[in-house]
């Protein structure tokens, strides 16, 4: 029996109820006359990726190919006064209210606002989450914004906000603190991402702004530190990572670019020291036996969660804060939430159960920021999609609040990396002494 009639009834019924022409195939004739001529391919994209599946081509006509095409003029639309703009309607307010902007912080758009304001710090969303095998920490930086729940940080001086360690320390009234906006990310590619991620964060460095990119996955640790080794020299930065993994496989499927190889690509390209590589809290089966080679053979400096546990945090900190100064003067802190134990927060890219406390990460991500001179900081691979309670977002943004508050601290001219206000810690201590 002859099917082919059949066959070529039911395709054209199914044509018909989705709404497609049968004639728009590549196998017929009059094809090109239905399809549009401007993102048509030569052949079927399938034939072009079995003769060539690591060269899948982009259409060059398409404007959307490089997002960073899609930054607007930071000068337009209206025009004005370089310098951060206060886009909030009420001065202070609760969580609940307002616009949301890292802190509640002003807003810059280019970096004549940045030099214009004295910008100290300037916050960056990354929403890549491509460089991961799961998708969801393109979140990361909407969910950060969002995240207080009682009194924004940067409510201003009417709320006469403390630091229950370090007392009187507030460091939206000690640092210019800017939301910065967003990096051009290529949603589908960490590779074609990466241009875009450099941009905005040399943008920042090179005003002597602190970049602090909130992500997104740790892939962006590559064009991160890039940015800021370009900047300050390679060579001239060291890295003080906190991690369950330490991030240097050669290679994922072929792919240079992961959130599993940053720290490899980095130092195989010699833009940091392996020697000034300090890695805190590593808890995973990532490193194994020939990663560790790897490791030792580079001078990483690494302390596993196992010597958190035999020597405690405080000591494993005054060795990783001994390190960090055998080195060059300026540190980029890199912290990857699954560092700390998915108890505290659910909501990251892989979890690690067993990792750090918050209450044995803030003391030290605080102290690397009084004792160093901080050029860069990156919070990653919090994924808001894992947790659906408001418990990472919480923890993400008092995270970065410590890290802020330790470099307000160096601001300050505090340089005790212990340093705690007695007349916060201690009742029967007088105010004023
Ligand atoms: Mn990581």
């Amino acid at each position: 029996m002859n099917l082919s009639p059949i066959v070529a009834r039911t395709v054209t019924c199914l044509a018909l109820v989705f709404g497609l022409n049968a004639g728009d195939t590549f196998a017929q004739d009059d094809a090109s006359k239905k399809r549009d001529p401007n993102i048509v391919t030569e052949k079927p994209i399938i034939d072009m990726i079995r003769e060539s599946p690591d060269a899948i081509p982009l259409d060059p006509r398409d404007p959307t190919r490089d997002p960073r095409n899609l930054y607007r003029d930071p000068n337009d639309n209206p025009k004005r006064e370089p310098g951060p703009i206060n886009i909030q309607k009420t001065v202070g307010g609760m969580a609940f209210q307002g616009i949301p902007t890292f802190f509640r912080a002003p807003v810059a758009l280019g970096p004549e606002d940045l030099k214009a304001g004295k910008v100290d710090v300037a916050i960056i969303g990354c929403s890549l989450d491509t460089g991961s095998g799961m998708r969801g920490t393109a979140y990361g930086p909407m969910t950060v914004r969002c995240a207080e729940r009682v009194v924004p940080w940067g409510s201003g001086p009417a709320f006469g906000v403390g630091h229950p360690y370090v007392g009187d320390i507030d460091f939206m009234q000690i640092l210019k603190v800017v939301d910065y906006g967003d990096a051009a990310i290529d949603i589908l590619s960490p590779e074609r991402s990466i241009l875009g991620v450099h941009q905005i964060v040399k943008e920042v460095a090179e005003t002597g702004a602190i970049p602090v990119v909130v992500g997104g996955d740790h892939s962006l640790m590559y064009p991160d530190v890039v940015a800021v080794t370009d900047v300050y020299g390679k060579g001239k930065v060291g890295v003080i990572h906190f991690d369950a993994h330490f991030d240097g496989i050669p290679l994922l499927f072929g792919h240079y670019l992961s959130h599993g190889a940053p720290v490899r690509r980095l130092i195989d390209e010699g833009h940091v020291n392996g020697k000034n590589f300090v890695q805190i809290g590593l808890n995973s089966a990532k490193p194994g036996l020939k990663d560790m080679k790897w490791m030792r053979a580079n001078d990483i400096r690494f302390h596993f969660i196992s010597e958190i546990d035999r020597d405690g945090a405080k000591a494993v900190m005054k060795k990783a804060l001994a390190e960090a100064l055998d080195g060059p003067e300026y540190i980029y802190i890199s912290i990857d939430t699954d560092v700390l134990d998915p108890a505290w927060a659910p909501g990251m890219g892989t979890p690690e159960p067993g990792g750090m406390s918050i209450r044995e990460l803030f003391p030290m991500i605080r102290a690397v920021g009084v004792q160093n001179k901080v050029v860069g900081v990156e919070l990653v691979e919090l994924n808001p999609l894992t947790d659906h309670t408001y418990r990472s977002g919480l923890v993400a943004i008092r995270t970065l609040r410590e890290v802020l508050t330790g470099i307000a601290m160096r601001k300050k001219g505090i340089t005790d990396v212990d340093y705690l206000d007695k007349m916060w810690t201690d009742h029967d201590v007088p105010l004023g002494e």
